[in-house]
């Protein structure tokens, strides 16, 4: 099959709207949409620097390696790399091997953080201990509050993920069917800066997974492609075959979760106001006295 631009072989067949694209066209289809959500997303004077969560897989790989080439050259951004080692033996270490090479190339600063040093213990020491919770619950909890103190640190005006399309639906549905409306309320990217808390941007936000995967092939990254031992008993997975079906039988179903979504947002937002946040006596901002981090390993011990 032919590129509907092009004389090229096309690499892709994208079934929502139908179109077949060679691989530097689809190149150029994920590049000027993940440019149209950085534009959006993204607001130099809050601070020039932007700190870039990577653990090496393919979404992070493809959000640093877009953020770079889309803020590299000018004066007015600074871009950091922030990775954290979980303490997951023989998974993420090569990963973020990966990530150091691609910084060493590019000239990036890296920054990482372990588990291990910050809480004591890793993830191999945590998941037999996480009782009837997923050990993911520990994992993103704890990940979640190194990245946002380092890149507090940094004194990064944003931090960027790689949460790509199927991520995004996932959750809202998993938030939706759990009654959680005032998570949903709150789900980045965030449009109110608060103070500790620093702003997330998720430029991928409107790429299906599929579609990241194929970009960091074309685009010859190198990246992690590992699973994550302790990646089945993970409760997404569940809204993740849920969607994936939905999406088979009404290609677009995954977009349309989003845009709705964004079209309620708005009224969320103003239905339940942000309240202010407080500080937890490990530093981290949190809604009530202790931040969830420290309550998960104070549960623990
Ligand atoms: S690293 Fe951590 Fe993931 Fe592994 S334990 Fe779960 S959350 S699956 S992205
Ligand atoms: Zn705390």
């Amino acid at each position: 099959m032919r590129c509907d631009h092009c004389q090229n072989d096309a690499v892709t067949f994208i079934r929502y709207n139908g179109s077949h694209l060679c691989s530097g066209h689809f190149m150029s289809y994920v590049e000027r949409r993940v440019k149209r959500e950085l534009r959006k997303q993204v607001d130099l004077s809050r601070g020039s620097r932007i700190a870039v969560a990577v653990s090496g897989g393919k979404d992070s790989m493809v959000t640093l390696d877009l953020i770079r080439r889309t803020f590299g050259k000018r004066r007015d951004a600074e871009i950091h790399c922030i990775s954290i080692d979980e303490g997951i033996d023989g998974y993420r270490r090569p990963s973020l091997d990966i990530v150091q090479r691609y910084c060493q190339e590019h000239s990036l600063p890296y920054h990482e953080r372990s588990f291990a040093k910050e809480f004591g213990k890793g993830m191999d020491d945590i998941a037999p201990l996480s009782g009837s919770s997923s050990p993911c619950t520990y994992c993103g909890v704890l990940r979640r509050k190194c990245l946002n103190s380092l890149a507090r640190e940094l004194e990064c005006g944003h931090l960027a993920t790689g949460l790509n399309l199927d991520d995004t639906a996932q959750s809202l549905m998993m938030n939706f069917a759990r009654g959680d409306v005032e998570r949903m309320a709150r789900m980045g990217p965030h449009v109110k800066v608060q103070p500790g808390l620093i702003p997330r941007i998720q430029p991928l936000r409107v790429i299906p997974e599929k579609e990241s995967y194929l970009y960091a092939m074309c685009a010859g990254l190198e990246f992690h492609d590992g699973e994550c031992p302790y990646a089945d008993a993970a409760l997404r997975n569940q809204y993740r075959s849920i969607i994936d079906e939905l999406e088979k039988r009404s290609p677009g179903s995954k977009f349309s979760i989003l845009s709705s979504y964004e079209q309620l947002a708005p009224m969320l937002r103003d239905r339940m106001p942000q309240t202010d946040l407080r500080e937890c006596s490990c530093g981290e901002p949190t809604l009530s006295t202790r931040c969830k981090a420290c309550q998960l390993l104070s549960g623990l011990q």
